[in-house]
């Protein structure tokens, strides 16, 4: 059967994907066999996980040869992320792998000393084709997508590659590299469109209306205006001879996390809540008994409610899963499976994810769970007690994994961007550093006895037990581990809307290298701008003050902006 095709070797979550295409009114069929890829009128490949298993999963399916041929018949065809990066002829990321080598040039690692690696979040793409070849495929200049990745293609002015395929740059910190490719028919973008909100839409709906043909069909215009070029029609995109690109700027911003605490009340229905320091039952007038569990929402309905306003990334958090719960009734899969439906901006999942029995005594590791969340909806899973239960084994072993906790695991079969570390750390004051062996710092105010240190306790199930390791142990063994961010709440801090624990988000913010996101307390859009300014945060989370309509997302966003503070625009 003729159609648009989707190219999936199921490695992550497709579901977004083929929810926007659905939602755009378009049929998408799943290649099961090498021989569909031929029958293809439109063929789409999200390329998820690492350079070098994408490329494996290619040839050992069968995938890779009728590809080429597809790609060499200049039918269209959409690459998404490592979907685009196996066009190239090869990455640091699997050096001893090749590429398709249909594109030339070669994918390298960001340079992670002057910046957050992974690349994670919004950024913008600058047109080198010329703007109207960027508009035919959906792409505008004021417009930001979303970006994860580690690895990229370099734009070198006057390569052939950025000469003759780039038809967008994007800058992060100091280096900018290709954001996506357009040839004839083949298009390609390192951001994913289908986590892009409806400026994302926009570059699906371009593609499945025929977008790049159009600028195939400029193309030939161009060429027979300019016979000269010597370039094979329909084949290659020529650049515009008028068209000067403006010059590169960083167009990374800061996110906005709305983050949806999920757990089931007294009658058994899963609501949205949220606690005062972890507490999240109301106050109850009768001191033997316990108060209900306080209800702010139905998470998925929340979860639209957000993506509408403005939200960058949304977080839910099953905040009871240190219950063991047999892995075909965890509630959480449907509500990923509904919101993936409406919210087209990256989905985390935590609570929950370790190893898990089932009442007949049949276990399933940490990675088959992850698995099943990345395949109903979700891009990234958050590791709460589990990381720290890997932290100690790191530090028993010396300073190194073992290749078998939820960390590598999940990293190495869907890459460390796909894996957030929940961290749950509490104040313990002393009096001294040499009244503890943890790391020490100054927090801005004396502890209650007047003590001017303290150390940050790592929690477990949900800030029920104490461990004997600090925040800083904890974040530098799950780096070193393959994670790739880090959510940093506060229990102190959490609900109390008295703004973040700057000095704990600093502390973290130096010792590590991959994104962090700063979470409770904010009280005000103003704790927002001050989160960013003082701590360069990547991002910072709210639970509370979204819910209960205390401070709209818009307001924080207008807020930040008016700050000059970069972030994405509510868009519509
Ligand atoms: O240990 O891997 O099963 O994960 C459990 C997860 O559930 C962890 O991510 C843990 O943080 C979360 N969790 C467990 N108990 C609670 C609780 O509140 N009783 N929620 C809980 C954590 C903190 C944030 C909150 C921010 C912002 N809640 O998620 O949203 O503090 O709040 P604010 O803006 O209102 O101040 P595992």
């Amino acid at each position: 059967m003729p159609g648009t095709y989707l190219l999936d070797y199921g490695a992550g979550n497709v579901r977004s994907l083929v929810n926007a295409v659905k939602k755009l009114g378009h049929d998408i069929t799943y290649v099961k066999d090498p021989s569909d890829i031929l029958k293809a009128d439109k063929l789409i490949f999200p390329g998820v996980g690492a350079f070098g298993s994408a490329m494996t999963s290619l040839h050992t399916k069968g995938y890779a040869e009728p590809l080429k041929e597809y790609l060499a018949l200049n039918k269209p065809f959409m690459g998404i992320c490592v979907g685009m990066q196996t066009l190239f002829e090869g990455s640091d990321e699997s050096p001893s792998v090749p590429g398709l080598g249909i594109i030339p040039g070669k994918v390298t690692l960001f340079e992670s000393t002057t910046k957050a690696v992974p690349h994670m979040g919004w950024n913008t793409a600058r047109s080198i084709q010329g703007p109207q070849r960027a508009l035919d495929c959906g792409l505008e200049a004021d417009r930001a997508y979303y970006f994860v990745h580690s690895f990229a293609v370099p734009f070198v002015e006057g390569s052939v590659e950025a000469k003759e395929w780039c038809l967008t740059s994007t800058q992060y910190g100091d280096q900018v590299f290709i954001s996506s490719v357009r040839r004839g028919n083949i298009f390609c973008t390192q951001f994913h469109p289908e986590k892009s909100g409806f400026a994302g839409v926009n570059v699906l709906k371009a593609f499945l209306d025929g977008g790049a043909a159009k600028g195939a069909e400029a193309d030939l215009a161009l060429l027979q205006q300019n016979p000269s070029q010597g370039l094979v029609p329909g084949a290659l995109s020529i650049l515009n001879p008028t068209f000067v690109p403006e010059a590169s700027a960083d167009g990374f911003t800061k996110r906005v996390v709305a983050c949806l605490d999920v757990r089931a009340n007294d009658q058994g229905d899963l609501v949205v809540t949220k606690g005062d320091q972890y507490d999240v039952r109301e106050q109850s007038e009768d001191e033997n008994s316990k108060g209900d569990v306080r209800n702010l929402g139905k998470p998925v309905e929340l979860a639209r409610r957000y993506f509408e306003e403005g939200a960058d990334e949304i977080t839910f958090l099953n905040i009871t899963s240190f219950r063991n719960c047999p892995l075909l009734d965890m509630p959480m899969l449907e509500v990923l499976r509904r919101a993936s439906e409406t919210v087209f901006v990256p989905l985390t999942i935590g609570g929950g994810i370790k190893d898990v029995v089932d009442p007949d005594g049949k276990l399933h590791p940490a990675l088959e769970v992850a698995g099943e969340y990345f395949r109903n909806g979700a891009d990234k899973v958050s590791i709460g007690s589990d990381a720290v239960y890997a932290a100690e084994k790191f530090y028993a072993l010396g300073g190194k994994g073992d290749g078998t906790s939820a960390i590598e695991t999940i990293a190495h079969a869907y890459g460390s961007q796909a894996v957030v570390i929940s961290v749950d750390p509490k104040k313990v004051y002393v009096n001294s550093p040499s009244d503890t062996t943890h790391h020490v710092i100054e927090p801005a105010q004396l502890g209650p006895n007047g003590e001017r240190f303290c150390w940050y306790q790592c929690t477990v199930s949900g800030g029920r037990e104490g461990r004997d390791m600090d925040v800083r142990q904890l974040v530098i063994a799950c780096q070193a581990l393959g994670a790739g961010e880090i959510l940093l709440n506060s229990m102190d801090q959490d609900g109390m809307k008295q703004g973040y624990d700057l000095a704990l988000i600093q502390d973290v913010r130096d010792a590590i290298r991959i994104p962090v996101i700063a979470s409770s307390g904010a009280g005000s859009p103003q704790h927002f701008v001050e989160v960013f300014e003082k701590t360069g945060v990547e991002a910072a989370l709210a639970a509370g003050i979204f819910h209960r309509r205390e401070v709209p997302l818009e307001t924080v966003k207008d807020t930040l902006k008016q700050s000059g503070i970069r972030i994405r625009n509510v868009d519509a």
